[in-house]
C-alpha cells in the first residue's frame, strides 16, 4: 500500500463526519461518457452548448433527443466498484453513528442504483422531468421518452408533455441555472462540518460544486482526491490518490 493510500485510510478511518464529491469521472468505468472526455460530445454538440435554458428557448426537440440519447444509453450501465465502495463505506458508518453525505454532479442514477442514500444531487436527476408551465416535477424512466423519438426526426408534437398540457423539460440544473437553495445549502453544511472531504472524478471547474472543496479546507477539514489526474483543485488536496475510482475507492475504503 502507497504511504499516500495508508495516509488517506487513516484520515477517512479517524474522521467524524465524511462527505464526498463527485463528479462524472466515478461513472467512468461504468461505460458512462464523462463531459470533458472524448465521451462528451454527441452530434458534433458539446453539453455545454446543450445543457442551456437558451438551447432549450430555441429547440427544445433538440435537447430531448440529446437527453433521450444519454438516457437510452444509460439503460444497461450499472454501478461500478466505486460507487458500490461508497455505499458500503456509508452504511458502515451508519452503524457507528458517524456523519456521511454524499454531494454529486451527476445526474445519472448510479449512486441510488448502488444503494446510496443520504445523497444531495446538486444538479437534478435525468431520472426527473419538470414541466416548463407549471413547475409539476415527477420521476421519468420512459425511454425513449416519447414513442416520437423512437425514430429519426422527432417534432414539436412528440415532447413530453405534463398533465396540465405543458411541455415537461429534464429535471436538471443547465449552465446558466442556479442551484435548488436547499441542495446547496446542504451540501455546503456537509463540506464545512466535514473531517475528511473525498472529492472524486470531478475535473472541478464547474461552479458553485468546484467551491465546495476550498470551503470544506477553510473550515478545517482534510482533503482527499482520487482521479486519473490532478485537477483544478489540486491548490486544496492534501492526499491525491492517481488512478480509477473504481480500483482505488475500494482499496480506500474497505474496512
Ligand atoms: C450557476 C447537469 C448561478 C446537466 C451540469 C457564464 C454564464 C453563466 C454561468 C457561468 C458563466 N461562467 C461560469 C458560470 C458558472 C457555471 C460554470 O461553472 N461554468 C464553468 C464550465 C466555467 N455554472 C453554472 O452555470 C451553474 N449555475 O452558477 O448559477 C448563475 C446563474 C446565472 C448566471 C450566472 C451564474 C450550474 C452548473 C450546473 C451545470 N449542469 N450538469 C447535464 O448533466 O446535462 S454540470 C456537468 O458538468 C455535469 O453535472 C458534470 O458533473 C459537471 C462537471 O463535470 P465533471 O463531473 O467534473 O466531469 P468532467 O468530464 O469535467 O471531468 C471528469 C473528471 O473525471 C476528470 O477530472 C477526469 O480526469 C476524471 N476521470 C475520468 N475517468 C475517471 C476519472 N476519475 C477517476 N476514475 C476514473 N475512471
Ligand atoms: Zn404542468
Amino acid at each position: 500500500m502507497t504511504t499516500v493510500m495508508s495516509k488517506a485510510r487513516a484520515a477517512l478511518q479517524a474522521a467524524r463526519r465524511v462527505a464526498v464529491l463527485t463528479g462524472a469521472g466515478i461513472s467512468a468505468e461504468s461505460g458512462v461518457p464523462t463531459f470533458r472526455g472524448e465521451g462528451g460530445l454527441w452530434r458534433n454538440h458539446s453539453a455545454m452548448e446543450l445543457a442551456t435554458p437558451a438551447a432549450w428557448a430555441r429547440d427544445p426537440v433538440l435537447v430531448w433527443e440529446f437527453y433521450d440519447h444519454r438516457r437510452r444509453a444509460l439503460v444497461d450501465k450499472a454501478p461500478n466498484a466505486g460507487h458500490r465502495a461508497l455505499a458500503a463505506f456509508e452504511g458502515r458508518l451508519a452503524g457507528k453513528r458517524r456523519g456521511f453525505t454524499l454531494i454529486t454532479q451527476n445526474v445519472d442514477g448510479l449512486h441510488e442504483a448502488a444503494g446510496s442514500r443520504a445523497i444531495v444531487r446538486l444538479h437534478g436527476s435525468i431520472w426527473r422531468v419538470r414541466c416548463s408551465r407549471c413547475g409539476r416535477e415527477e420521476r421519468d424512466h420512459a425511454t425513449p421518452v416519447t414513442p416520437g423519438f423512437a425514430g429519426p426526426g422527432p417534432g414539436p408534437a412528440d415532447l413530453p408533455r405534463c398533465a396540465c398540457g405543458g411541455v415537461t423539460r429534464p429535471a436538471v440544473v443547465w449552465f446558466g441555472e442556479s442551484l435548488r437553495d436547499e441542495d446547496l445549502e446542504a451540501a455546503s453544511r456537509a463540506a464545512a462540518e466535514a473531517d475528511v472531504l473525498l472529492v472524486v472524478g470531478t475535473s472541478a471547474v464547474v461552479y458553485p460544486a468546484a467551491g465546495l472543496v476550498p470551503h470544506a479546507k477553510r473550515a478545517g477539514a482534510v482533503v482527499i482526491e482520487v482521479n486519473l489526474e490532478p485537477t483544478a483543485a489540486r491548490a486544496h488536496v492534501d492526499h491525491h490518490l492517481t488512478g480509477p475510482s473504481g480500483a482505488l475507492l475500494p482499496e480506500l475504503l474497505h474496512a
